[in-house]
Formats: C-alpha cells, structure tokens, sequence
C-alpha cells in the first residue's frame, strides 16, 4: 500500500504519532499476505521467530520471561472524574497519565518502523462492525493482528475520507539507538509499562508490552474497554464471551454465550465436541461477544474478532480436538516448548518429548523442575480454520442468543450447574461471579476474587452502571431476554481432584439448559437457584462415581452462608451506584439461606 491514506484524520493522527514517538519509517500494512510473509522473514531473520518443521507456515516465538501475560496492575481507565471509573479500575486524570506517558513515547521508535495497521472489529461494512488504526513498533504485532482482525486495503475502503476509527497507539518502549544490539524481545520494565484508555475520546494508548491482550489492541482495549463504554451509550452490550451454536438430534438450534474468567475454559466450550449422541456443537468466538437487539426484539451476537489467541498448555486431542485440528498450519505460537524435531510441545498435549528447548530457550527433558511451556502459552489461529466453525460465524445480523452462562473455576462450594429464578437473578448471579486467579495476568494465581460477569479487567466504566445495564437490557428484552445459568467444571475432591470430567461431558449440563428453555425437563429449587433432579442430567455412558455426582450437585448451606458477608463486602464497593434490585436478590438469597 502507499504512504499515506485519504483519510485526514488518520493521516493528522499519524504525523502526529510519529513526531512523538520519531520512528526511523512508516509502513502502512495493506493486509496482504505477502506482507505477513514479509513481516515474517523479517522476524526470522532477528531471531524472532522459529519455523516450525511440523507445521506449515508457522512459527514460534519466545518472549521476554518478564513479558508473559496481561498487567492489569499497569492498566487504566482515565477519565475525568474518577468516579467514572469506578472501584475495579487503576484511574488517574488525563491530562496526567497523557504527561507520563508522551514522556516515554517521545522518541521511544528510534531505530524501529512504525507500522500503520487499519483493522475492523467484525466483517468489513456490517453495520455492527468497527473500525480500528494500531500503530505499533512490533511487527509481530503486525502478524498477529493479521490474524486476529481483518487488515487492510477493504478497511481503508470502508473508512473513506471522512470515516471515523478508534485510534490505538502501542508501542513496545525500547529504542534503539545507534548500532545498538536489539534484545530477542525487545519491551520495557514492568514500572514503565501503561495499558491506558481514554474512554471519553475513544483513545487507547499502550507502551512497553508486546504480548497479546497489552499489544493487539483491537482485543481486551478496543473491543472490552472501549466497546463497553460505546455500548452503554448505544444501548447493546461488549462482553468477554464466547459465542457457540448447539443443535439437538431433532435439529433445533440453541445459540449461547458464555462469560468465564481468562483462563477458565471459554476456548474449550466454544468448540467442545459433545459427548452426547445426536447433539452437534458450531463455534463462532471464543473470547468476545457484541451484542445488539435486532428487529426482531431478540438479542443478536456477533464475534468481532477473525482469530482465536487461545491459552495452548491443556489442550490436546482428548480434551480439545477441535483446536488441535486447528493449529495444524498457519499459526504463531508464543511461550511453547520446541522439540527436537521442530514441533512445539506444552504440558497436557501429549507425552512428554524426551528433549526440548523451553519457552526461555533452555534444554528441557522431563526430569527438569520447571515447566517447558509457560503456563500462558498462547496459540494465534485463525477462526475460519477451525474445522467446527459456523457457516454463519461471520453472519452480519449475528445469531440470536437463548442462554447465557456464567461461570468459573471455583475449587468448593459452587455446583455444577445452576439456574437463575429470574433475569434479575441471573444478573445478580453474573455481578457476584467469582474465580481463582489464572496465570492470563501476571500476578498471584489460585486466588479467590470477585470477577463480574468476567469482566472485572475488561469493563471501560463504573461496575455498579455496568449492572444497570444489564438490568435494564433485560428489561428491554422482556420475554425475549435469554435464560440464565451458572456453571463451575472446576470443583475438587477433599483430595484436589477435579470431579467433573468437563470438556465434552459440559454438553451433559448444556443439553439440560436447552430442555430448560423448551420446557421439556425439570429442575427443584434450592436456596441458590434451579437444578436438575435425580436423573434429569443425561449421563448415560459417563463413568462417574455417584458420590462423586453428589459432592458436584452439593449446596453446603454453611459455605453458603459465609459467602454473604464476601458479597455484602463486594457490593459495598460500589456505593450508591449498586443498583437497590441487586440489594434486592441478595436479601432474598439470605432469606432462602436461611
Ligand atoms: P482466555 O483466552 O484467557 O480468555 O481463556 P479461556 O476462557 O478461553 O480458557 P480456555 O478454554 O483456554 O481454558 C483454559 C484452561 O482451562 C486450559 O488449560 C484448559 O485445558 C482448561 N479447561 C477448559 N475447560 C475445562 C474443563 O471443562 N475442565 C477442566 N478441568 N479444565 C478445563
Ligand atoms: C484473556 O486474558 O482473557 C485473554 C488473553 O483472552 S489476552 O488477549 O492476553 O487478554
Ligand atoms: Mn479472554
């Protein structure tokens, strides 16, 4: 593509870029896949990427051991006031945090090309699509971005000359200066590193990071954070879901969006294979649902995304066959384990090769101490390669959602399978979600936190008018609003053993919430929710233990009772802005609790 776009704005917004940042050249990417190629060569060349032998036109990549996953220590929503912001966001003003931050981009592109990257959030023209421009000093950036939004020439046609974009500026904030020797990762410390969005003028401002959710901007940034904020203005929702198609054997379709924490199986879920004879399971997202009602007064989901940066330790044949299928060609893997004979290798996916270099480069046999792959290991795909995606993945109008689930991964307390009584307690299920920690953000793992609709890292604004919305989407929706439950895969044995098989036995809990929504199948209530009876979860040809059924379907009223004071403590947090229907839900449990 030529320099230079006729589009004013964008072209103002780059000579401005990069008389701050001083690249040594400007690159604008067309998409191509010659300039993947491109990119690509120029990566292997550095040392950057390794060609894969076993796999075609994929390559691995090792980061910097200090730059593995998200920092939402060093993430921001500036606005303002603070309050906007609300409780669960790092916050500073602007006009500060803008100070700090054109302090490390000036001249932070020495000795590197700005690359300028025009991408849509969804297929190019839908009307619920958006528009993107990264700029970026990572051309691994560039790759990635390639495959997980559409790049290139058709969005700078459908920008046009006048056409409005949501300006995304990253940087990896390591200059180079002259005949200076240039690190195999290049970033910057963790004190130097900002994930910033300035909500109130649509900005994203990122420095210092070049691994996925800090660096691919049109992801957690673009299509969470500020997503959040256009939705509550627009009226329709930007969640951390998962959009999957389920049919019955008699050919009726469910279509469902799930919410889990990061880590905590929305990948797996979105392409699980069932295990249930006659049931088929489609994917069309793994990680981030757009939502809007149509004419029709349903809710309708699209994926805005064309990739899936999936987590790879865990997946295998026997627990996610349908992304191994996907990871064949065409991939780029990060933090992997590279065996000798020019594969990649993570813990779960298989035996354990006799000898590999590890994620940090070091020879690795199974009797090492550390693990070859990084726990946040990451594979980017793209979508349209899964064998089991939906032929309508890419519908503009999206699929029309009849369940929502929420979930995650809580080692006690937390059965199986819930149902919500109501939409307002579906909402109150969502707002008071919790979930053990996971290695997808740097920081401790395993603990226990309150993780909203599982969107704690995500949401561009205050929580509390975030349930609001929710609230008041569900009254829009009326009858049409989708039916709501709560799942957990993740509770263990007094001996820490998982008791739940999970991956395609989850279709066992899914086919009951489809009966639910037909009404064909029952459920008895208890003081959190409607659960299946004795019998009415299909586990036919599933080896489970009965006890182990019975601690899954427990609900111990005393660790029940001690998590009121947590969630009392949790909705304190928001102050006036808890919505008092929430208050409500949480007085009836307590009363259910006896
Ligand atoms: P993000 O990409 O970070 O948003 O994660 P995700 O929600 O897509 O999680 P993913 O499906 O990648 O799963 C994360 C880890 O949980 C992997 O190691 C999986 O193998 C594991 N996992 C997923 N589903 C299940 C399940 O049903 N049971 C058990 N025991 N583990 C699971
Ligand atoms: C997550 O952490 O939820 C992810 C990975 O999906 S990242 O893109 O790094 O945010
Ligand atoms: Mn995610």
């Amino acid at each position: 593509m030529t320099n230079g776009s006729r589009n004013d704005k964008l072209n103002a917004w780059v000579k401005e870029a990069a008389d701050l940042c001083r690249p040594d050249a400007i690159q604008w990417c067309d998409g191509s896949r010659a300039e993947y190629d491109r990119m690509m060569a120029l990566l292997k060349e550095r040392g950057m990427a390794v060609p894969l032998a076993k796999r075609p036109n994929s390559f691995l990549f090792r980061t910097d051991p200090s730059d593995v996953a998200r920092v939402e220590d060093r993430t921001y929503i500036s606005t303002r006031s603070q309050e906007d912001a609300g409780p669960t966001n790092n916050w500073v003003l602007p006009d500060d945090l803008k100070r700090t931050m054109r302090g490390l981009y000036d001249g932070c592109m020495k000795g590197r090309t700005m690359y300028v990257i025009p991408f849509s959030m969804g297929p190019v023209g839908s009307p619920i699509s958006k528009i993107g421009v990264e700029l970026t000093d990572s051309p691994y950036v560039v790759c990635n971005m390639h495959i997980m939004t559409r790049v290139g020439t058709s969005v700078m046609e459908a920008l046009g000359p006048t056409g409005g974009f949501i300006p995304c500026l990253h940087s990896i904030g390591a200059p180079l200066e002259k005949g200076q020797k240039d690190a195999l990762w290049p970033c910057a410390p963790i004190e130097k590193k900002y994930i910033s969005h300035f909500p109130e003028e649509n900005l994203i401002w990122s420095y210092g990071s070049g691994y996925g959710g800090n660096a691919l901007l049109g992801k957690k940034c673009f299509a969470l954070r500020i997503a959040t904020n256009m939705a509550r203005r627009e009226g329709w929702m930007a969640e951390h879901m998962l959009i999957m198609r389920l049919t019955n054997p008699e050919g009726k379709r469910f279509h469902i969006a799930a919410a889990f924490p990061s880590a905590c199986g929305k990948t797996n879920l979105a392409m699980m294979q069932p295990s249930i004879k006659g049931w088929k399971c489609e994917c069309i997202g793994d990680d981030i649902a757009w939502m809007k009602v149509r004419g029709d007064g349903r809710l309708h989901a699209i994926n805005p995304e064309s990739g899936f940066f999936g987590v790879a330790p865990g997946t295998s044949y026997d627990t996610n066959p349908m992304a191994m299928d996907t990871l064949k060609e065409n991939i780029i893997f990060t933090n992997c384990a590279l065996t000798d004979d020019g594969d990649v290798w993570w813990e779960g996916m298989a035996d354990a090769p006799p000898h590999a270099i590890d994620w940090k480069g070091r020879d690795w046999t199974p009797a090492s101490r550390e693990d070859a792959a990084h726990p946040n290991a990451r594979f980017t795909a793209p979508a349209a390669q899964c064998p089991v995606i939906c032929p309508d993945w890419e519908d503009p109008e999206g699929v029309p959602i009849d369940i929502f689930i929420f979930g995650g991964r809580r080692s006690s307390a937390v059965p199986l399978v819930t149902e919500a009584f109501s939409w307002d307690h579906g909402v109150f299920m969502g707002a008071t979600a919790a979930s053990e920690t996971t290695s997808a953000n740097i920081g401790a793992v395993g603990n226990l936190r309150r993780d909203p609709f599982a969107m704690k890292p995500f949401l561009g604004y205050h929580m509390g008018d975030y349930f609001q919305h929710w609230l008041a989407m569900g009254d829009r929706l009326g009858t049409k609003a989708p039916r709501i439950f709560y799942v957990n895969w993740f509770r263990k044995s007094a001996e820490g053993k998982f008791l739940w098989p999970g991956f395609s036995d989850n279709s066992r809990a899914l086919k009951w919430m489809c009966e639910r929504v037909d009404g064909t199948v029952g459920a008895r209530e208890t003081p959190i929710g409607l659960m299946p009876r004795d019998g009415d979860l299909d586990l036919s040809g599933l080896d489970i233990a009965k006890d182990n059924m019975k601690a899954l379907m427990d609900v111990d009223l005393k660790e029940w009772k001690a998590e009121v004071p947590d969630i009392e403590k949790h909705f304190a947090l928001f102050g006036d802005r808890l919505p008092a229907r929430l208050r409500k839900q949480l007085e009836e449990m307590k009363k259910r609790l006896g």
